[in-house]
């Protein structure tokens, strides 16, 4: 087979996990925007290296003629959550897409791996339009939280260094570590929510001051700079306190004051003095 084969082969699986690295981030976004907290911490794609694809039709005996049908995880998607429940919200959320239909499921959070790997694994059908016409590929979707990702990408390393020979002292470290892991997540789960509180506010935060500060620059071209330079020393002094109520009343204020102006500035003034408007 040879390099220029390998190409035309492995595009379609490019083009998937492009596409659904894409439509997770979109989602993403979304959550965002609606100020609603996403299950989805961080999410990045694949495509299994030659090496990798032959190390395992090697190992698996499976003959390369088969390598489509048998290899299913030549388009690899990985999405990193913050706590276990969030694995649940995330499967369901896939479960109910069009685009992606479920092939098998391999629950190795519940079930936890001998290794101590722990992740849950779905691979699904997604269709591809190429030159040649749609094609439907599988596609391996892990999903793990941040301390099962660390542990596996340690693992991960330490198998390749071992040729997936790890010596017993190191694999004893590693099955301490995935029970501390375990305990990990369990006790992010138990203050989940207070976690999940703290982060939309700061969210809402970030969102409410890049609209005023977007705001505040759309009053450059319509009020008097110290006018400007009044209203801005006044809204420092509200983001010190971090108090979302004054935040809000400052922004419906300043919505306000640039309403005011842009009216002023349609009238137009004739050249007398524009009206000045406080904050208060
Ligand atoms: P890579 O380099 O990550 O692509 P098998 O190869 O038999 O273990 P199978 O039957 O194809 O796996 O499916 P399974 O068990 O769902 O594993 C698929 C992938 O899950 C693996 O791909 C790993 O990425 C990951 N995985 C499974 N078990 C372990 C484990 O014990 N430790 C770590 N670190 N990862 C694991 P590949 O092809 O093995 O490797």
């Amino acid at each position: 087979m040879d390099i220029l084969l390998w190409n035309q082969i492995l595009h379609p699986y490019e083009i998937a996990v492009r596409e659904i690295v894409y439509k997770f981030d979109r989602l993403k976004t979304e959550y965002q925007m609606n100020g609603r907290y996403c299950p989805i911490e961080e999410v990045s794609g694949r495509v299994k290296s030659i090496s990798s694809i032959l190390d395992k039709l090697h190992r698996k005996e499976i003959p390369i003629d088969k390598m489509e049908k048998k290899v299913e995880d030549i388009a690899g998607i990985r999405i990193i959550c913050q706590f276990v429940e969030d694995i649940e919200q995330i499967v369901e959320l896939i479960e109910s897409r069009e685009d992606m239909k479920v092939r098998t499921v391999k629950d190795y959070v519940k079930f936890q791996k001998e290794s101590g790997y722990r992740s849950f694994h779905m691979i699904i059908t997604y269709r591809v339009e190429t030159l040649n016409g749609p094609k439907k590929i599988p596609v391996e979707i892990q999903i793990r939280t941040m301390g099962m990702d660390f542990w596996a990408t340690i693992e991960h390393s330490l198998q390749y260094k071992y040729k997936r020979d790890i010596p017993e002292h190191v694999r004893l470290r590693l099955t301490k570590a995935a029970e501390a892991v375990g305990a990990l997540d369990s006790e992010m789960s138990a203050v989940r929510s207070e976690i999940m509180d703290a982060q939309l506010s700061s969210q809402l935060l970030h969102h409410m001051v890049a609209e005023i500060l977007c705001a505040l620059e759309n009053l450059y071209t319509i009020a008097p700079k110290r006018e400007i330079q009044k209203i801005q020393d006044e809204f420092y002094r509200v983001y010190q306190r971090k108090d979302m109520n004054a935040l809000r009343k400052f922004h419906r204020q300043l919505d306000m004051i640039s309403q005011g102006y842009r009216t002023q500035k349609m009238t137009n003034t004739g050249g007398k003095e524009p009206q000045k408007y406080d904050i208060t």
